[in-house]
């Protein structure tokens, strides 16, 4: 009896367990030129190599955050000197978000300095997906961990994904973040996929962590039944006065080769080349689009740092001869 149930958890790990560590560090082993090949191969298989779609950040609730993740500037804990800013006014966001759409933006993604949203929190911020979804917008919130019930308000109000990164390989994760554990960012994510919403979730590279844990990541988020619908890759951007801002830069060819491996292992998926684009310039994000990345932060700002500007986008797009869809 035992065996039996223990041959069958065996088999249902084996069904939904596609890509172990290992089989992903295998790829970012490969010769740089054989990875980034196999990428664009699997990426024309399943989307149109010449389009990439654009979505617009608004931060609607900035600083004085209790969590503590290294990386950020909005953590109460670290002196980045980001002013706390309380919640935008509903017609404020509408406004920034009708002016990303005649920038030619699809989806605006509205992000909160929360551990998570408090019931009374949310009700604006649900106004705020109702009408950018009005003005024909796919609509995106990150707002941390969420609660029983917050899933399915957000779902009414017409939300159609929602960004919650797992951010590094579960073996770093402690050495990142303390206040939370990737569990509960797990948590957070069943809640949401159960929901019907669409996943966004990602990760950050260049925290110092392993190529191995670099692999982890992406067969943590590879592995998930189903994938994220949207992959963020982020390029740490390293702030000062947070216990990250002196980490010196990534290899751009590892995030190239992180690119590469998301695209393999979740072929259906939007690969975002996320936050860290101004560091990477414009001839390595021309790798990382041939690598499969089919989605871009667009728009002079992210959260609380500098994001390649507008025109800017414009004339790469022009001069690699991407469509923004
Ligand atoms: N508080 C919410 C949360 O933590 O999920 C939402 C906002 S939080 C700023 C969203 C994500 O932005 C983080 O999970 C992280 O992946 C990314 N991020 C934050 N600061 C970053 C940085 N300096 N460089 C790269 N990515 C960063
Ligand atoms: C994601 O993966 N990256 C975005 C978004 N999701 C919310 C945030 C990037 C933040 C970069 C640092 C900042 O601007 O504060
Ligand atoms: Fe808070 Fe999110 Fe920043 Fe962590 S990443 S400190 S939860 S705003």
């Amino acid at each position: 009896m035992t065996l039996a149930v223990n041959a069958e958890k065996t088999v249902s790990r084996a069904a939904t367990a596609r890509w172990s560590t290992n089989d992903v560090a295998a790829l970012f082993e490969l010769p740089f030129m054989d990875l980034i090949y196999r990428a664009a191969q699997v990426h024309r298989e399943h989307f149109d190599p010449n389009a990439v779609q654009r979505s617009t950040l608004l931060s609607i609730k900035t600083g004085g955050c209790s969590e503590d993740c290294g990386y950020c500037s909005q953590s109460k804990r670290h002196q980045a000197g980001v002013e706390n800013e309380a919640m935008m006014a509903v017609e404020e966001v509408v406004a920034k978000a009708r002016t990303a759409k005649e920038s030619g933006a699809s989806r605006f993604c509205m992000g909160a300095a929360w551990r998570g949203p408090k019931d009374r929190d949310l009700e604006p911020v649900l106004e705020m997906v109702r009408e950018v979804k009005a003005l024909g917008l796919e609509t995106c919130v990150t707002l941390g961990m969420l609660r029983e019930g917050q899933a399915e308000k957000l779902k009414n109000a017409g939300l159609d994904y929602y960004n919650h990164n797992i951010d590094t390989a579960a073996e770093f994760y402690g050495q990142v973040v303390g206040t939370h554990s990737q569990a509960e960012r797990f948590d957070t994510l069943g809640k949401v996929r159960d929901a019907g919403i669409n996943v966004c979730s990602g990760g950050i590279v260049g925290m110092g962590e392993s190529r191995r844990a670099r692999a982890a990541l992406i067969a943590q988020l590879a592995n998930m039944n189903p994938p994220p619908e949207s992959v963020p890759i982020n390029n740490l951007v390293a702030i000062p006065g947070t216990p990250l801002g002196d980490t010196p830069g990534i290899d751009p060819f590892e995030f190239v080769r992180t690119i590469a491996a998301a695209r393999i292992t979740m072929p259906t998926s939007h690969v975002r080349l996320s936050a860290g684009r101004r560091e990477l310039g414009d001839g390595i994000q021309a790798l990382c689009f041939f690598a499969g990345a089919n989605s871009i932060f667009y728009g002079d700002k992210l959260l609380t740092t500098g994001n390649p500007d507008v025109d800017g986008d414009d004339v790469l797009f022009a001069r690699l001869g991407l469509k923004s869809v």
